[in-house]
């Protein structure tokens, strides 16, 4: 049996949704309501002790971390191979995958948690703030819901962010010049661990991404916008109201 906690179709927990969009895998989907902080309760820090999804179980084995999540899901399910045969090639697709967690997603979560998560954390009186950062098991993250439900980062953080998405953002497009997909010529894991992290940029910030500067990366984003597994994972439940909707874990 497959089960998989998650969020909403983004960031970490759009990962290894579209991971098993793409192989055709059955699975039962546990929804985890952050915004409730459901991801702190005992029952989910039982599961994961670190208090965040994705989580996958699998025949009553945890896995944790998104990355990790989607090579075993490709090495136990082979059905639509994503990570390629090439040993040069699946080198890249890990070396990209690693920048996307080491770079692109910690300077994108900071800003999606100034935009969106904050607003959540100012919602709460100080009992109830209080209640929370008790229960939230890492204490990186304890810091980090403490810091946006007080004074949130600074504008130096902030724009140091924003460089490193356009750093990211260029990386790719350097990329893409020399090969049509992430790790070289078929579409990978390398695609499945970034889409979600570059589908919100062009909206939230189009002088970093758009036709004129990067318009590899634009055509990359069309092709996977395309995709049928990109579209089933993005029609999971998404209980984020609109206007608390950007991108970032
Ligand atoms: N390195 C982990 C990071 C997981 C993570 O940051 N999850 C976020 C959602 S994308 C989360 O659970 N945030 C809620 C919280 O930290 O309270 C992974 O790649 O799976």
């Amino acid at each position: 049996m497959l089960e998989l906690y998650h969020a909403e179709p983004v960031a970490n927990s759009m990962k290894v949704l579209l991971c098993l969009k793409e192989k055709g895998i059955e699975f039962t989907s546990h929804y985890v309501d952050l915004l409730r902080f459901e991801q702190h309760q005992p029952g989910f820090v039982a599961i994961n002790p670190n208090g965040q999804v994705p989580v996958l179980v699998h025949d009553g084995a945890t896995i944790t971390e998104s990355t990790v999540i989607n090579e075993y899901l490709d090495e136990v399910f082979p059905q639509v191979p994503l990570r390629p045969r090439d040993p040069f090639e699946r080198a890249r697709m890990r070396i990209w995958s690693k920048f996307v967690d080491e770079y692109f997603c910690p300077a994108l979560s900071m800003i999606g948690w100034h935009n969106m998560v904050r607003r959540v954390a100012r919602s709460l009186n100080k009992d109830e703030l209080d209640e929370v950062l008790a229960r939230i098991p890492l204490k990186e993250q304890r810091d980090k819901w403490a810091t946006i439900a007080g004074e949130s980062f600074t504008e130096a953080q902030l724009a140091d962010a924003r460089r490193k998405l356009g750093v990211s953002i260029q990386r790719l497009e350097e990329i893409l010049k020399e090969s049509p997909w992430i790790a070289g010529q078929t579409y990978s894991l390398a695609e499945v661990n970034s889409y979600s992290m570059v589908a919100g940029v062009p909206r939230f910030f189009p002088e970093l991404m758009n036709e004129r500067l990067t318009p590899r990366a634009v055509q990359w984003l069309a092709r996977m916008n395309e995709r049928p597994a990109v579209k089933a994972a993005l029609a999971m439940p998404n209980k984020v109201p609109e206007v608390l909707r950007t991108f970032g874990g």
